[in-house]
Parts: C-alpha cells; structure tokens; sequence
C-alpha cells in the first residue's frame, strides 16, 4: 500500500494484536466530460461524510469490538486530493488474508459510476466492498425496487449501505469481519439521533492535502422544506436532528489542536437547526471567553433573518460566510419547485442584514426551471447584479437528482433521463426543457457565470463590500476562483482544486487509454496554458482591488444597498419584470395590510442596511 496512504493508522491500531483487521475509506471522486478523474494536488477542504465514516469505525477500533486481540487499522483515501492505488490497496488486503473490507464513502451520484469502477477489480480480488452515500440512500428512499445502477454492484457482490451508520457501524464491520456481510443494509427509514453520536474526525495529515485550514462537520441534519429538487429531505428527513453542544465544543477544541480553525458547518440549513442558539452560545462562549479564534461558513435559508438574533449570534459566533439557496428571482419558478419559502420579496431584506454585521453571501442560482428562456435569464442575472447586494453566485443546472421528487415524478412518468450517472452533477442539461435546446441551456450555463463575473460587477462586489467593512483581498481572491473556475478547469468551483493532476490510467474504462506521446504533451501544455489564463485573471482581479482599496476613504452605496421602501416595490426590476414578481409584491402588501404593518420583513425592511 502506498505509504502515504497508509500514515492514517489510529492510535488503537498500534496496540500489539495478533490480528488486524483493515478498513481502507475511500470517498470517491468521479469523472470529467474527458473521462479523468477529477484530483488535485490540494482539493478545497475535507470531506465531512469521509470524516464522519472515519469517527465511526475509528471508534469500532477503540473499543476493540472484534475482540481484545484484534486491532483495526483504518486508511482513509480522499481521492479528490490523493491517487487510490486499487493495485497496492490488493496487496495490501491479500497480505493480510483479505481480512477487512474497502469502504466507498459518501458516494453521490456522480460517484456512483467511478465507485463501480473501483470495486470491480476490488471484487474480483474477493476483498469485501461496502458503499454508501447518498446514491444509494436516495434510490432505497424514492424506489421500492432496485434499478439496474445498484443491480450492478449487487451483481459484483458489492454490499449497499442506505440510511446512517451512526450506531450501525459495529454490525457492518462485525459482518465484514465474520464474512457475512449481507447485500443490503437499509437503515433509510431509521434515522439515527444525533445527539452523543461519534463525532466526525479526520487526522491532521489528511486535512493538510486540503487547501486551507479548513474542516468540516455537521452539527445537524434534515430540513423542513419541500423543495422538489431536494434529496436532502428524502434521504436525511425533514425533522431537525442536531449534535449536542458539548459534541460540536469537542469537535472544534479537536482540529484547534491540530491548528485547523476554519469550519464549514455542512449542515444544509443551519438556521433549521432546532438547537442553532444553544450551539451558537456555546462557540461564543469559546470565543470571547477562552480566546478560540474560530470562524465559520454556514448554509441558511432565505428566512432566517427574520428569526429573532440568529443574524446578530452568527456574527458573534464567528461565522464569516453564509450560503443561501436563492435559486431564482422568477416567483413562478419557485413555486414549480415547491420553494415556498424563498420570497423574492424577502431577498434584498435578507441579504442587507447579512451585510450590515460585515458577512459575506455566496448564492446558488440554478437555471432550467420550466419557466427559465435562455433571454430571461440573462435579464434576471442583470436584474441580481443591479438591485441585490449579493457577493458570490454560483450557477447550476437544474438537476433530477437521484433521491429528489424530481427525478422519481420524471422516472415514473417515462421522461428521457441522461443514462450516464457520471454527469448528475449539477453541471450538466439531461432532461429535455420545455423552452431550451440542450445546447441553448449549456451556452446559458456557460454565459451565466461570464454575465456575472463582469469585471464592472468585480468592481462592484469589491466597492459595496468595503462599505460594509469585509475584507476584500480575501473576497477578490474568492471572486477569482469562482469566476474563472469553469472557464479555465471546466469545472463547477465546487469540485475546484489546486493544480489539476491527472493519470493516463486513470480513464474511464469505456474510453482508451490515450498513448504517452499524445497525453504528456497535451498535460504539459494544458498545465502551461491554465497557469498562464490563472495568472492573468488574478492580475486582473488584484488591480480592480487596488483600485477598490484605494478608495476605501470614500463613501461608497448603490441602489443594491439601501433599503426596499414601498416606492421601489413599483420601480424595481426585481419586483416588476414579470407578473408572478408583481403579484408576489401584491400578496406581500396585503399580508402587511392584514397584520397591521406587523410582518415589517416581508416587504419593507425594518432595522436592514448600515
Ligand atoms: C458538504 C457538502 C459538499 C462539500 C464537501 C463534500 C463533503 N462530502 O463534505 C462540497 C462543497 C465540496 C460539495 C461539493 C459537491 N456536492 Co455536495 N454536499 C455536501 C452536503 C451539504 C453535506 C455532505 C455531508 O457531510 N453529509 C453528512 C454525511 C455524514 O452524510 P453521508 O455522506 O450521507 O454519510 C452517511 C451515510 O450515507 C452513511 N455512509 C456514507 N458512506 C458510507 C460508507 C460506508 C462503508 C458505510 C457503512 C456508511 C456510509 O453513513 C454516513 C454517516 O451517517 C451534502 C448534503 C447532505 N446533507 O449530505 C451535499 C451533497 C452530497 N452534494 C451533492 C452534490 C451534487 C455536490 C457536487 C456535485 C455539486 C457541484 N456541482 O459542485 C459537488 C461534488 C464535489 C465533491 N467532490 O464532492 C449532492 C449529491 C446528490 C446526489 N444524489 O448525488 C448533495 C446530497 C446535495 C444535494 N444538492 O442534493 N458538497
Ligand atoms: S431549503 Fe435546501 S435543504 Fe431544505 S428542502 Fe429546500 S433545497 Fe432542501
């Protein structure tokens, strides 16, 4: 085994045994449209499902449940950062009697595919194979049948794990270790509490082939919305389940020692969290009280300003960042996907008093709603830039995500659904539209970022940040990335990395391996080519900051930064550019009338701004 690989050995492990039972995690990455895995040679930050799954077994091992004589070695691979050497992880698991299991973690759809391709050589070389993530939990969760993807693997005598495998993972490595393992574990409809639940973990050397100081983890799961494209809610549940607490003070004080103080709550709505205050309290209390510089990165919901003091303790339990699902500014589109709760009325409300503490916004926008032309969402792009104090967007396409409503209505209706799993990534068109060719929806996906990322918006983005106090050396470096991502790697900035690294062998089976004399040049011109636009971007970007910078004395506002008053609701483009926006603006007003001005938030903002 490679040894880089195999530093990952927990402490328990290396208590003398006469037996060693091997766990080797791997969370796969998938392929690009060239058919190469996508790695690098830092990825952005760890995996939390590979972290979670690590702190359970890890925790199997340190209370010995094979027995006192049996030690449990773990390695955990995350391949978006570090090469899975199938042929060593063989000779490994063969010199050790094959006494173990591979354990393919957190797999999504668009890792469903790559997943397969890794255990099929496991398999024939009779090493226990177990996945689970949300491919597998989202088919179990939608289908009462197995479909022909998770018939392939039982066909390999892979074993398919649905549901969570907090307080479950004692009987897959006990089944594992006896040779029993069956061929379904389907925990989909008991999900687990979390509160005393192993926490998740991943040593030191595994986080540092990531970017930054930056981990992640969970503080709770589920959430009560019902948007149609949402998996999350069928495969984690609508009910909040959280960590208690001392859980989350555990898990931060953890990586501190380890220097990591940067955290990405994974959480999908964290203002849903039943316990967000208590959790706060506590990370302010480490904090002001013990010193704990700890920052954070949360995912909220479009409402969550309007819960008494989140705004105010997010700030004080220093959250940095928030993302928010904007989704789209056409209220007809929002209703097609259920997202009730996404108001356009409430948007510039939201997002001003996220501004006024001084918190970055990272929006996703997804394009392809039935209602979406390639014209109008050019217009609603402009209309974001121009009347909503937004940071960061992201664009995605519209996605029947497996384990979403979406894709079990447009499965059972016999829709045409793209066969190829690989490209369930949010990046790609596969269901027909009603007002787009395939092609007109790609060139919109690929237009919408460079309609943002103009460099007068950079400018713009810096010159409102700075008013509100951010720091915008960091945003600038924030706005390069996310702007130039797909452009320059061909890929979405959420499956980025740092230097892109590739192997000739390393292809998907269905395409040939190209010759040496074709693919090293062509990788080492590709490298020039990349650095080089990367290069020129960030020149590019660093001298709008400067210019931004050196204006910090003036005082700087726009339209996107004041106030909504009940004049605007008439003149902006926001509330005006179609009928479902006008109408929206109408309910809101009756809804104020009917409450006495009461519900202040759903039209006129009350304390909002600077
Ligand atoms: C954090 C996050 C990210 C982070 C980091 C990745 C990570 N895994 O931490 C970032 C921002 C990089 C990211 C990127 C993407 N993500 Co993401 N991400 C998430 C998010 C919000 C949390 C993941 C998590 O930590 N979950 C908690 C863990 C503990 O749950 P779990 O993975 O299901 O694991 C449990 C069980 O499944 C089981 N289990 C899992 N593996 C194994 C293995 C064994 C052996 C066993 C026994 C059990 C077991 O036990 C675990 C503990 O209970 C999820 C949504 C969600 N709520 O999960 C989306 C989610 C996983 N992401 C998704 C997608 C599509 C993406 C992107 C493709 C989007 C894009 N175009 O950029 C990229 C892919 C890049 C990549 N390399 O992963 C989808 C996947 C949907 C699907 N059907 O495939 C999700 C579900 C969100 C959604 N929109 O629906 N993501
Ligand atoms: S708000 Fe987010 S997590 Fe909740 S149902 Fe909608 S998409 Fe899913």
């Amino acid at each position: 085994m490679d040894p880089r690989q195999r530093t990952e050995t927990v402490a328990a492990g290396k208590i003398a045994a006469r037996k060693r039972f091997r766990v080797v995690l791997i969370k796969p990455s998938h392929y690009d449209d060239d058919g190469y895995v996508i790695r690098w040679y830092r990825s952005p930050m760890p995996a939390n499902s590979l972290a979670t799954v690590y702190g359970l077994v890890d925790d199997c091992a340190r209370r010995r449940i094979l027995g006192p004589d049996v030690a449990i070695d773990i390695v955990a691979i995350d391949e978006t950062n570090t090469r899975v050497r199938i042929d060593r992880i063989i000779a490994a698991m063969r010199g050790n009697d094959n006494f173990g299991f591979v354990g393919l973690v957190g797999v999504q759809s668009n890792q469903y595919p790559r997943s397969l391709d890794i255990a099929r050589p496991l398999r024939a070389a009779g090493i226990p194979v177990v996945i689970g993530g949300f491919h597998v939990s989202g088919m179990l969760a939608m289908f009462d049948e197995i479909g022909p993807d998770l018939q392939a693997a039982l066909d390999l005598g892979v074993t398919l794990f649905a549901g969570e495998a907090e307080a479950r993972m004692d009987v897959v490595v006990r089944d594992a270790a006896a040779g029993t393992l069956k061929p379904i574990y389907n925990y989909i409809d008991d999900l687990p509490a979390l509160d005393d639940a192993v926490t998740p973990f991943l040593p030191g050397n595994s986080v540092r082939k990531t970017i930054g100081n930056v981990t992640t983890f969970d503080a709770g799961r589920g959430c009560p919305f019902q948007c149609s494209f949402c998996t999350i809610i069928n495969v984690q549940g609508r009910k909040s389940r959280w960590r208690s607490p001392d859980d989350v003070e555990r898990i931060l004080r953890k990586n501190y020692e380890q220097g990591i103080d940067r955290f990405f709550i994974t959480d999908d709505n964290f203002a849903r969290n039943k316990d967000w205050e208590a959790i706060f309290d506590r990370i302010i209390e480490l904090r002001e009280q013990r010193g704990m510089d700890v920052r954070f990165l949360i995912q909220v919901d479009t409402l969550c300003h309007k819960i008494p003091n989140f705004v105010a303790k997010a700030k004080r339990a220093g959250v940095t960042r928030i993302f928010i699902g904007l989704e789209n500014i056409n209220p007809d589109n929002l209703l097609a996907a259920k997202k009730r709760q996404n108001k356009i009325t409430e948007y510039r409300d939201m997002l001003l008093a996220w501004k006024a503490v001084g918190i970055w916004t990272y929006a996703g926008y997804i394009l392809g709603f039935p209602n979406d032309t390639p014209e109008s969402a050019r217009r609603d792009i402009e209309i974001i830039k121009k009347e909503m104090p937004l940071d960061v967007l992201e664009f995605f396409f519209l996605t029947p995500l497996p384990g979403s409503e979406d894709h079990k209505k447009l499965r059972t209706k016999g829709v045409p659904l793209d066969p190829d799993l690989n490209k369930y990534d949010l990046e790609h068109a596969l269901t027909p539209h009603p007002h787009m060719s395939k092609a007109e929806w790609e060139k919109l996906y690929r237009d919408a970022w460079s309609i943002y990322y103009t460099p007068e918006h950079i400018e713009t983005i810096l010159r409102r940040a700075q008013a509100y106090g951010i720091n915008i050396l960091r945003l600038a470096q924030i706005i390069l990335w996310f702007a130039q991502s797909l452009t320059i790697e061909k890929v979405h900035p959420l499956q980025g990395g740092f230097v892109r690294l590739k192997s000739r062998h390393e292809r998907r089976p269905e395409l040939p391996v190209e010759p040496a004399w074709r693919f090293y040049p062509g990788l080492a011109a590709e490298f020039l080519i990349k650095h080089a636009r990367v290069a020129v971007a960030a020149w590019d970007i660093f001298r709008i900051y400067r210019r931004v910078a050196a204006s910090a004395h003036l005082p700087y506002s726009d339209q996107a930064m004041t106030p909504v008053s009940d004049g605007d609701t008439q003149t902006l483009e926001l509330f005006t550019h179609n009928q479902s926006a006008r109408e929206a603006v109408d309910h809101a007003r009756k809804v104020k009338t009917l409450t006495g001005g009461g519900d202040q938030s759903t039209l006129i903002p009350a304390k909002a701004g600077i």
